[in-house]
């Protein structure tokens, strides 16, 4: 061993970097309070310090950063989806993910892999040439290809006329891409940090005071804070935490399960998606398949696996990649997914003053972190909903204005 490799190895603190100072004491009263520490309440955090200059903030985590639902996803950002309203924010989440590593100076490994959406019926054929209409109107790279480009693009599939379902076409959307989960999430908590925000995790929400239609603080198993304003960002436990402040929310909580494979020589560049078979895949950069299928068929808050989910996905795994057969499974996990009944987000001003929501992600909350973060902090800051997210207000199920994207999911419903 190199001499100044053990040197380094051995002299005590050497290298070590500090992600997050140590957790201070919850003070009694902050600015805002942000509840849930995933990648979206750190997202929002880091911008309210460093866009608006608000630093006195509280993240506060029941369990800890980045475990809920931003460990439990399979990490894909893309914005080709059906409505302008959904690919204009979503593509805000793309050009914001494309500078995050320089911006928190972490490694993201973010790559941009192309995501192609098989279509083996006409009726998904007419939707993603619907979607990439709607894409290239809104300026993002999507178009339709053939079995000839398909094979071009990943010559792996099965694009004979074995399968019970051919491949007809897909939707090609170049930009589609993947990231370590938790390095998004890290690197915006050390941001964050870094800019005097405070990060308590380990402190559960048990209560939200409000007098007068305003929020005026949080109760937390650590004690009460006082605050002029919150966000509650807690995919997975939105309409549970929504009651704590006395609003009922349209969603349905549905656990998505999810897989790797053991590693794999690299061979699968592009993230392929199929609805029709209920079943996506791509290639981390560690050599695992990232795999998922259907959502669950039951609402449900339990983060548990099922043999069923894992024999069917792999049954449609194998529709399109007949030679991974004997390629062994490594781990199996589910996130919660909250859905609302447009399959868009709810984001914006609440019936309770001071009381903004971040929810209803459904199965696309990961792409979302910088957006997200980034829109509910001007929101906070301003007072203003900004324009990208005025249409996925809360009011809309009751105006009848919902934004209905459930034809850009990846998985079944
Ligand atoms: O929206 O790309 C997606 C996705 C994949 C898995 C869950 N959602």
């Amino acid at each position: 061993m190199p001499l100044n490799l053990l040197w380094r190895g051995l002299r005590p603190g050497i290298n070590r970097r500090r992600w997050l100072p140590d957790t201070p004491a919850l003070k009694r009263r902050y600015d805002v309070v942000i509840i849930g520490g995933g990648a979206h309440g750190l997202a929002a955090a880091y911008y309210l310090a460093t866009r608006h200059g608000v630093k006195d903030i509280a993240v506060i985590e029941r369990g800890w950063l980045g475990g809920g639902n931003t460990a439990r996803n399979t990490a894909i950002i893309r914005s080709n989806y059906l409505t302008p309203e959904g690919v204009e924010f979503y593509d805000l989440s793309v050009k914001l993910y494309r500078g995050l590593a320089r911006e928190t100076g972490i490694n993201l490994m973010y790559t941009e892999r192309g995501h192609l959406t098989l279509a083996h019926t006409d009726a998904a054929l007419r939707t993603a040439r619907w979607r990439a209409e709607v894409n290239q109107h809104m300026g993002v790279d999507s178009r339709l290809v053939y079995p000839d480009e398909i094979a071009r693009l990943c010559p792996q599939l099965d694009l004979s006329d074995r399968p019970h379902l051919p491949i007809m076409g897909a939707l090609y959307h170049p930009p589609g891409a993947i990231a370590r989960h938790d390095a998004v999430a890290w690197g915006y908590a050390h941001g964050a940090a870094r800019a005097g925000v405070e990060i308590h995790q380990g402190t559960e929400v048990t209560g939200i005071d409000v007098a007068g239609g305003k929020v005026q603080g949080v109760k937390t198993s650590r004690g009460r804070i006082g605050c002029d304003a919150v966000i509650q960002a807690v995919a997975g436990s939105s309409s549970r935490v929504a009651a704590l402040a006395g609003f009922k929310l349209p969603i349905k909580t549905i656990p998505l399960q999810a897989c790797v494979s053991q590693p794999l020589k690299p061979f699968l560049d592009p993230i392929i998606v199929s609805s029709s078979l209920h079943a996506y895949v791509s290639q981390s950069s560690r050599g695992e398949l990232v795999m998922g299928g259907a959502v669950d068929p039951y609402p449900l808050y339990k983060q548990r696996s099922s043999l069923d989910f894992m024999e069917r996905l792999v049954a449609d795994i194998l529709e399109l990649f007949p030679f991974l057969g004997s390629v062994r499974m490594m781990r199996q996990w589910a996130g919660i997914a909250d859905m609302t009944p447009d399959f868009s987000p709810v984001m914006g001003p609440t019936p309770v003053e001071g009381y903004y929501l971040d929810a209803g992600w459904g199965t696309w909350g990961f792409k979302a972190s910088p957006a997200a973060g980034l829109t509910m902090a001007e929101l906070v800051a301003t007072g203003r909903t900004p324009e990208v997210i005025r249409p996925f207000g809360l009011d809309r199920f009751s105006n009848l204005r919902q934004v209905g994207e459930k034809a850009a999911a990846s998985v079944g419903h």
